[in-house]
């Protein structure tokens, strides 16, 4: 097989509703801002992938930064780990963070998948994983008791055996207000995560987490300020519940900065953020070599194809950002993301919908 070049990289930005806002306790994300990217190639395959920027204030920079990357990659060949270790040298004196590293990991994810479209291969099996379906947790929000109960209770008569709340709301009462609700619509079986989005001071999660113990949640995510890795190491100390983080990590050295801090007993990269299918390979590496479980951070349709191959794989997270702009949907069964046999990652687009949401 030969490997084939690149012509040239698209990028195109779309601001996409969400069916339910993503309402945090440091803030809401309304809508879904993203850059669609098609990076094309001389054997005719087009790589797909997107990137989330959390906020429409970063989706035109980071489409100017798709595109003045993808000018580097026109006529070289589509070798993923070569580009990256290029990228890592022409933008070493500014640094691989921010939306620099979400432009450098949407090309990543293209490339992957025009590799994989172009050998005929779901993205998994020719990552050299075999397929299997990923045990997954419904992500849901701050959504207070009403809509927090309706979503938490079709997910359980979905199947899904897990949930994700957010919380941090003003007093830990409310804390438990939700909790205790949420537990009585999903009864004593479905695991229960909660996220505070970074909300809390050291001290106050400390005593937010005592009192959690008490609720069998799966796991605390993101308790105080992500940078924080003394802070994380410190709440961990005296939490009996598992401490998660991840999504925020900029590249696999951030991760190796937190799990040498033992600032969490689980991990969670987003394989944007952590450099695309490239840096997810190192991440779950990382993440063997320290004996942590790791989760996906959104991105399911990526996520779906590499958490078979990540030697301590645990929950691929289902929240749906791009569905509105996907030609096909990921599938899930009975709490599980299933991918098709389609090539590569099976990102495809619904033109009529992106003229629709075009930013
Ligand atoms: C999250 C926050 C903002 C947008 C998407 C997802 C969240 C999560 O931290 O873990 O799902
Ligand atoms: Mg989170």
């Amino acid at each position: 097989m030969e490997i084939p070049k690149i012509v040239r990289v698209d990028a195109r930005a779309v601001n996409v509703p969400l069916e339910y806002p993503v309402r945090t306790s440091v803030g809401i994300v309304d809508t879904a801002p993203l850059v669609l990217i098609d990076l094309h190639t001389n054997s005719g395959v087009v790589g797909r992938s997107y990137v989330f920027t959390y906020t429409p204030l970063a989706l035109a920079a980071t489409r100017e930064m798709v595109r003045s990357l993808g000018t580097v990659l026109e006529g070289r060949a589509a070798a993923p780990a070569e580009l990256d270790r290029l990228f890592a040298s022409r933008l070493r004196l500014l640094g691989r963070t921010g939306i620099v590293i979400m432009a450098c990991a949407g090309l990543d994810m293209a490339l992957w998948d025009a590799l994989a479209v172009h050998a005929g291969m779901p993205l998994v099996s020719f990552l050299g994983g075999a397929a299997r379906p990923v045990i997954a947790y419904d992500s849901h929000s701050m959504d207070g008791i009403e809509v927090g109960t309706a979503r938490a209770g079709k997910a359980a008569a979905a199947g899904y055996k897990a949930i994700k709340t957010k919380i941090g709301y003003a007093t830990l009462d409310e804390d438990l207000h939700v909790l205790k609700a949420l537990r009585r619509s999903v009864g004593p079986k479905v695991q229960i995560m909660v996220d505070y989005n970074q909300g809390l001071s050291v001290p106050e999660a400390t005593w937010r987490i005592h009192v959690l113990e008490a609720e069998d949640v799966g796991w605390v995510e993101e308790p105080t300020v992500q940078e924080d890795l003394r802070g994380h190491a410190q709440i961990r100390s005296t939490s009996r519940l598992p401490i998660q983080m991840g999504e925020n990590w900029c590249g696999p050295e951030e991760m190796q900065r937190a799990l040498e801090a033992g600032a969490c007993d689980l991990a969670m990269p987003d394989i944007m953020k952590i450099g695309g299918v490239t840096g997810w390979l190192k991440a779950a590496a990382l993440a063997q070599v320290h004996n942590i479980p790791m989760s996906s951070h959104i991105f399911p349709e990526f996520s779906a194809h590499v958490l078979p191959l990540t030697p301590t794989a645990h929950f691929l997270e289902r929240m749906d950002l791009a569905g509105p702009i996907l030609g096909r949907k990921l599938d899930y069964v009975d709490g599980f993301a299933v991918t098709s046999d389609a090539p590569g990652a099976g990102i495809d687009w619904d033109e009529s919908a992106i003229a629709r949401y075009a930013s």
